[in-house]
């Protein structure tokens, strides 16, 4: 399938690009979010303010993604997308795949060809991460991209990557 599942640090990936689990605001966070701005420096919020001020007034809804640069992340790009807030009250997950689906239109826009995902909606958001990695590793596998060669899943701990390593053998299976 294409798709590498790797334990660590989402900041540290020697990739074109990184997905970042961003806010609506693009203004940054905790989690993913706070790791990326804190590493990659102050050239990443300016360039969010930046699409705050032209092409994203009303922020970014979720399930929808943009690019700024990596500022001093090795790798080039950072692409910010939004995760939906699991609730048990409606099934949001098409937002969910929608935010991998997104991330690699965008990825593959730019000619990027690594790319790594955190597990998007996993931590302040809430989503079971059983559930959130089959969603994932659907919606990536699914996606056809003409120049992404490499598919990275970085997974933080090892419950996280427990899970998709299960549901990794599944979609093979
Ligand atoms: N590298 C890889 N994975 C990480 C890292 C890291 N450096 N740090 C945390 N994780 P979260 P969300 C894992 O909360 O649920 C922010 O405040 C973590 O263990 O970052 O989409 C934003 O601004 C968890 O499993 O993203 C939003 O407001 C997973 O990444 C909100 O949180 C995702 O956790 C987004 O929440």
């Amino acid at each position: 399938m294409g798709i590498e599942i790797v334990r660590g640090d989402i900041t540290a990936q020697e990739v074109d690009a990184v997905v970042n689990a961003a806010n609506s605001s693009l203004l940054g966070g905790g989690g993913v979010d706070g790791a990326i701005h804190r590493r990659g420096g102050p050239g990443i919020l300016a360039e969010c303010r930046r699409l705050r001020d032209s092409s994203h007034r009303d922020g970014l809804p979720a399930g929808q993604a943009v690019a700024t640069t990596a500022g001093e992340l090795p790798a080039r790009w950072v692409i910010h997308t939004v995760g939906p807030v699991y609730t048990t009250a409606e099934d949001r997950s098409h937002l969910l795949a929608s935010c991998y689906v997104e991330s690699l239109r965008v990825a593959g826009e730019l000619g990027a060809e690594t790319v790594a995902f955190p597990t998007i909606s996993t931590g302040a958001y809430g989503w079971p991460l059983d559930d959130a990695a089959r969603v994932a590793i659907a919606a990536v596998s699914e996606t056809a991209t003409s120049n992404v060669t490499t598919r990275r899943f970085v997974l933080f701990d090892s419950p996280a990557y427990a899970a998709f390593e299960s549901a990794l053998a599944r979609a093979e299976g």
